[in-house]
């Protein structure tokens, strides 16, 4: 598929994929979602790739929903937003959170609405420190989406998310590190190495206990200790049997670096 809404690349086992509609803040349109959809598709298929990088274009990572698209119409044609909601923010943020390699937003600027819920979905978040979090929703009388009410309070406790999402107020990226919103802001010219040297770490490491990692950290919520402590008997049973794991117990042995290949 070509790409008019994002840009997106695999090479040396790591796919970026960047939002590319500067002049709006790279806000959600109907066609940006399915393309967005398409290339975490392709990841899912390709075996080459061990992890994926997304960022924005230019000063923004995401504005949200773009506020100008169909999809958001009001008046007589207004389409019902919970389907767009069903049909295109709920596949998206499924299918990055069952997504077969590890996950980096890089957040290279203006995170807003359903922007901020994209960068929250992958499992590191790394921030330029000119960045900032803003949950935009209740200034145009939504609720924080795309699994805003999900990340919000599990990351950053209940009084901070509620005061985030009622507020609307811009969390800078320091302060969403200092809160745990998100795993490191950095200095923005120092932005790009930082995720160029974590892509190319997260490539090298056992791609799937990485994935089994974040399956079992999600679910925990939703589980008793006792069901917990099962869930992980079921990955570390399937984990054991893969040859990352033998070929990691032989490295340590064998006093030498481990070649994971992500099986
Ligand atoms: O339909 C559904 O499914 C509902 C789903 C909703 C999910 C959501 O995400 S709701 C939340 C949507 N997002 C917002 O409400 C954020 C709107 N944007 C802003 O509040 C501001 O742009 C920012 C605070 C993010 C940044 O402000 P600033 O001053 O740095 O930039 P700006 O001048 O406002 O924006 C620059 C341009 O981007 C401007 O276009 P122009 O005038 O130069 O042609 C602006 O209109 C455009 N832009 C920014 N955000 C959006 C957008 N265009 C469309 N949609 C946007 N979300």
């Amino acid at each position: 598929m070509s790409y008019q809404n994002i840009l997106f690349e695999a090479q040396a086992g790591i796919a970026r994929l960047t939002l590319n509609r500067p002049d709006k803040l790279n806000s959600f349109t109907t066609a940006m979602n399915a393309e967005l959809l398409s290339a975490l598709d392709a990841v899912q298929h390709d075996n080459t790739i061990r992890v994926l990088v997304i960022s924005g274009m230019g000063r923004a990572f995401c504005a949200g929903q773009d506020l100008a698209d169909p999809a958001m119409a009001i008046g007589p044609l207004q389409p019902d937003i919970g389907n767009v909601i069903e049909e295109h923010y709920k596949p998206l943020i499924l299918a990055l959170q069952t997504l077969r390699v590890p996950t980096v937003a890089m957040v290279n600027g203006i995170a807003a609405g359903a922007g901020v819920s994209l960068a929250l979905a992958c499992d590191l978040v790394i921030a330029a420190k000119s960045a900032y979090f803003l949950q935009a929703f209740s200034k145009i009388g939504l609720i924080p989406d795309t699994g805003g009410t999900w990340f919000l309070p599990q990351r950053v406790g209940m009084a901070r998310a509620m005061g985030l999402a009622m507020l609307a107020d811009k969390l800078p990226a320091d302060k969403a590190q200092d809160w745990g919103l998100i795993w490191q802001a950095v200095d923005d010219g120092e932005l790009s190495a930082t995720v160029d040297k974590l892509a190319a770490q997260l490539a090298q490491m056992p791609t799937r206990a990485l994935v089994a990692t974040r399956l079992a950290m999600h679910a925990a919520p939703n589980h008793t200790l006792e069901q917990q402590l099962g869930v992980e008997a079921g990955f570390m049973r399937e984990l054991g049997w893969r040859d990352d794991f033998k070929e990691g117990v032989a490295a340590f042995q064998q006093k030498r670096a481990p070649k994971f290949t992500g099986q």
